[in-house]
């Protein structure tokens, strides 16, 4: 057998080299989930849902989330790090597939971790949606739309192009400068530069570099878009943070904007030049 081995199945999962792409302390979180649910044997649509203290919240969005969206039967993969609640076991309760990490790394690691369990699951569609219910998981079928048809590579939800029934007035001017700032960086129109309901083609994810942490939203968007991906948003709903949910660790506006302002930047000085490569915008099929 010692010829198969070294024989490179198009496709297949080369599960110890994948391995050494993560953090030490994800391994071992990680080669667990995929013990429990093996490689390659996924949904197409992986929802990938960062969770933290969320245990108010999680099932919800987890049991809301559809069967299959926009035709694409789907799994969700809840990414937990070192909660101090029953987030983790609630979700797994509402039947998401959970990665529990035992140490806090922040929000742009758990979803970097997410996605690649996702590839690993073999997922051609790699959608994000939060715990804390501020999206609606029926929206999901909107941002996965345009994947599908061909006509982008990430879609991004818009509170502005759609309903934003949130109060913080900081935050809603906030979207206004950054998404001005956005458009400037990215070369074409982006109204929600901060929307945690998105979809992208999976390979989009191991394609750009994502180092941010917390502040992930921004890296992920304009590393998408100077490397040669195709971006596009859709009108989607944002509510108010529920008044049950625990999980927010967000700091004054004033600060998250600076921080956020500075992940912008430095994606944008570090991508700046990357190569204007662009991938072929070939259908992806339900069946
Ligand atoms: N796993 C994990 N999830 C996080 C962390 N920080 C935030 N999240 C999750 O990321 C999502 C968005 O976080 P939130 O604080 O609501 O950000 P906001 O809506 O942009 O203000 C929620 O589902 C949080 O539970 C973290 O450190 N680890
Ligand atoms: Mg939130």
């Amino acid at each position: 057998m010692a010829g198969a081995s070294m024989t490179l199945v198009p496709g297949q999962f080369e599960l110890e080299a994948e391995l050494q792409r993560l953090t030490p302390a994800e391994r071992g979180p990680a080669a667990r989930f995929l013990a429990e649910h093996p490689p390659r044997a996924g949904a197409p649509l992986a929802v990938v849902i960062p969770a933290y203290n969320e245990e108010p919240t999680v099932a919800g969005v987890v049991a809301e989330i559809p069967a299959q969206a926009a035709g694409l039967q789907t799994e969700v993969i809840v990414v937990v790090d070192g909660a101090r609640d029953e987030t983790a076991e609630r979700a797994r309760l509402a039947g998401a597939f959970v990665c529990d990490v035992p140490v806090n790394r922040g929000q742009g690691a758990a979803l970097r971790l997410g996605y690649w369990l996702a590839r690993a699951r073999g997922a051609r569609v790699i959608a994000t949606i939060d715990a804390d219910g501020q999206y609606d998981p029926r929206e999901l079928e909107r941002v996965v739309e345009p994947i599908l048809a061909a006509e982008a590579d990430f879609v991004s939800g818009s509170r502005r192009l759609g309903n934003e029934l949130t109060t913080d007035r900081m935050r809603h001017l906030g979207v206004i400068v950054f998404g001005a700032l956005f458009s400037l960086m990215v070369g074409s129109r982006v109204t929600d530069p901060a929307c945690g309901l998105r979809a992208m083609r999976a390979e989009l994810t191991a394609a750009v570099t994502l180092q941010q942490p917390q502040y992930q939203a921004s890296e992920l968007m304009i590393s998408a878009a100077l490397n040669g991906f195709r971006l596009a948003e859709v009108p989607t709903t944002m509510r108010d943070r529920s008044a049950h949910a625990t999980g927010t660790k967000k700091e004054g506006n004033l600060r998250y904007g600076v921080r956020f302002a500075r992940a912008a930047f430095r994606t944008w000085m570090r991508d700046r030049r990357a190569g204007r490569r662009r991938l072929r915008p070939e259908k992806i099929h339900s069946s």
